[in-house]
């Protein structure tokens, strides 16, 4: 079971529970595979075609609590791969959101730091191994992506992304 971090803040808290039981480390093992019949538009986009994509940005992150860059400018209907690469010793991740999904997120990770969930708009990557991520921006505006692990997005680690 997937949890769409676009949801309310108190549809994520009634599946929490549900979620902490349904996700194993196993079905982060095998790389997400685009179906669009699955594709759910956001308020922030939607996942990518990665046969689409007309873009590939690199995003660097490490123990220092950093995104690199931490600062996108893409057009609105691109479609973006990015490629999170972890450069630090502990397990880091890239969420794409609206400011206030990424903010409520966040405070739920704080209360149910055992929380996993795989969705398009994330990649939690390993140290010293790389994911993806293939978005469509389809709205202009300001958008952020931050590393949800606990005490990460409030040591600083977080980014925007600008849709023009
Ligand atoms: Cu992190």
């Amino acid at each position: 079971m997937n949890i769409n971090c676009a949801f309310p803040l108190a549809a994520a808290l009634a599946l929490s529970s549900a979620l902490a039981l349904a996700h194993g480390d196993e079905e982060h093992a095998a790389p997400r595979k685009y179906d669009a019949s699955k594709v759910a538009p956001t308020d922030f986009g939607q996942e990518g075609n990665p046969e689409k994509a007309s873009k590939t940005i690199r995003v660097d992150m490490s123990d220092n609590m950093r995104f690199t860059p931490a600062d996108v400018t893409v057009k609105r209907g691109e479609t973006v791969k990015f490629v999170v690469h972890n450069d630090g010793k502990v397990l880091h991740e890239l969420v794409l959101g609206t400011k206030q999904a990424i903010k409520e997120h966040a405070e739920l990770m704080k209360k149910f730091p055992e929380m996993e969930h795989a969705d398009a708009n994330m990649a939690h990557v390993k140290p010293g191994k790389a994911g993806e991520i293939v978005w469509q921006f389809t709205r202009v505006g300001e958008f952020q992506f931050a590393c949800l692990q606990p005490g990460h997005f409030e040591a600083g680690m977080v980014g925007k992304v600008t849709v023009k």
